[in-house]
């Protein structure tokens, strides 16, 4: 959708190289790891294949991920008489790209009404942060944005939510506490349509997948969230922590149950390792990445894009030796 293209037109110069830094963790795991493996010339295509498993499993690739990976990689490897370093990084870039798939993905826009966003995801994951980094994100690109403390739950975290949406400058609608974040919700969307606000940033309380109860609360959100404004919630995004490692996908596969989600922001980049989480959660859920944040400021929000990913994470292999 062009509104997505027009954000990530704004991936240039000083911002791309902001990208690669906030990969650097993954890029060490991956990139780094096997420009030494692959270092010196004679590479066995045996013990390599080991390694490479090794890797991308310490990368957090996951194993039925991984394992796809160097099945894909020895299909490759067998039209080379000898491999070098490079022939490994180009051969990996083109095969993680497939087992990526397409990197379509689009933000939903309502062209009737205001835009609502649901942003749900465990304890901590930076749901709320993350909010704060839309709500710039699209201020920035002149359209009108109300956030929706639906953190009812949490003592101060609407008071949270406050102090970012001052900070921004847009309006915020709260409840009380403990108050049905239904009805919050509800409140929120009824303002969006009165004031002709054009995004919708809700927040909701974390909850752990495994909660049958507060799943079922996600879904009520979203029913009478529907009622309010059609089509709504445009965009359910999981919010999920990068550094959890593989239980982010049974995150996503819980929360989807219960949420349909059509999209996952990936947080806290910066400070892993794992970032090959991105590969298995598309190969193995089908929901695309939309945004990753790499960082506690508003800028440190960034539009998902494959090309850039792959680059940064192999970014150690690149100049490796014919
Ligand atoms: N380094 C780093 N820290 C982040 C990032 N995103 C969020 N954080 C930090 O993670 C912590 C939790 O973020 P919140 O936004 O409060 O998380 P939440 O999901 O709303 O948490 P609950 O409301 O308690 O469920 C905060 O200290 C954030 O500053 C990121 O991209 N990088
Ligand atoms: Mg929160």
């Amino acid at each position: 959708m062009s509104f997505l293209k027009n954000i990530k037109n704004m991936i240039t110069g000083e911002d791309k190289s902001r990208y690669l830094r906030g990969f650097a963790k993954t890029s060490d795991a991956i990139g780094a790891k096997l420009k030494i493996i692959t270092a010196g010339g004679k590479i066995d295509p045996n013990t390599f294949l080991e390694d490479l498993m090794v890797t991308l499993l310490e990368a957090d690739l996951g194993y039925k991920t991984s394992e796809l990976v160097c099945e894909e990689f020895e299909k490759e490897m067998k039209n080379y008489v000898a491999m070098s370093s490079r022939d490994v990084f180009v051969i990996l870039k083109k095969v993680l790209k497939s087992v990526y798939g397409d990197d379509e993905k689009s933000i939903v826009m309502n062209d009737e009404g205001p835009t609502v966003f649901l942003l749900v995801g465990v304890n901590g994951a930076g749901k709320t942060s993350t909010i704060a980094k839309l709500a710039a994100m699209f201020k920035k690109e002149g359209k009108s944005v109300a956030l929706v403390a639906g953190d009812t739950f949490r003592a101060g975290a609407s008071e949270q939510l406050a102090l970012w949406a001052q900070k921004i400058g847009v309006a915020i609608i709260k409840g009380k506490a403990n108050q049905d974040p239904s009805s919050v919700l509800v409140d929120g969307c009824r303002f969006a349509k009165e004031k002709g606000i054009d995004i919708l940033l809700c927040d909701t309380a974390g909850r752990l997948q495994t909660k049958v109860n507060l799943m079922n609360e996600l879904s009520k959100m979203k029913k009478v969230i529907a009622k309010e404004i059609a089509g709504a919630p445009h965009n359910t995004w999981l919010v999920l922590d990068s550094t959890t490692g593989q239980n982010g996908l049974s995150q996503g596969e819980l929360f989807n149950e219960a949420t349909k989600l059509n999209g996952i922001i990936l947080t806290k980049m910066d400070g892993t390792s794992k970032g090959g989480i991105v590969i298995a959660l598309k190969n193995l859920l089908k929901i695309p990445v939309i945004f990753v944040t790499m960082g506690e400021t508003m800028e440190d929000l960034r539009p998902f894009d494959l090309t850039l990913y792959l680059d940064s994470i192999l970014k150690e292999m690149e100049d490796a030796q014919k």
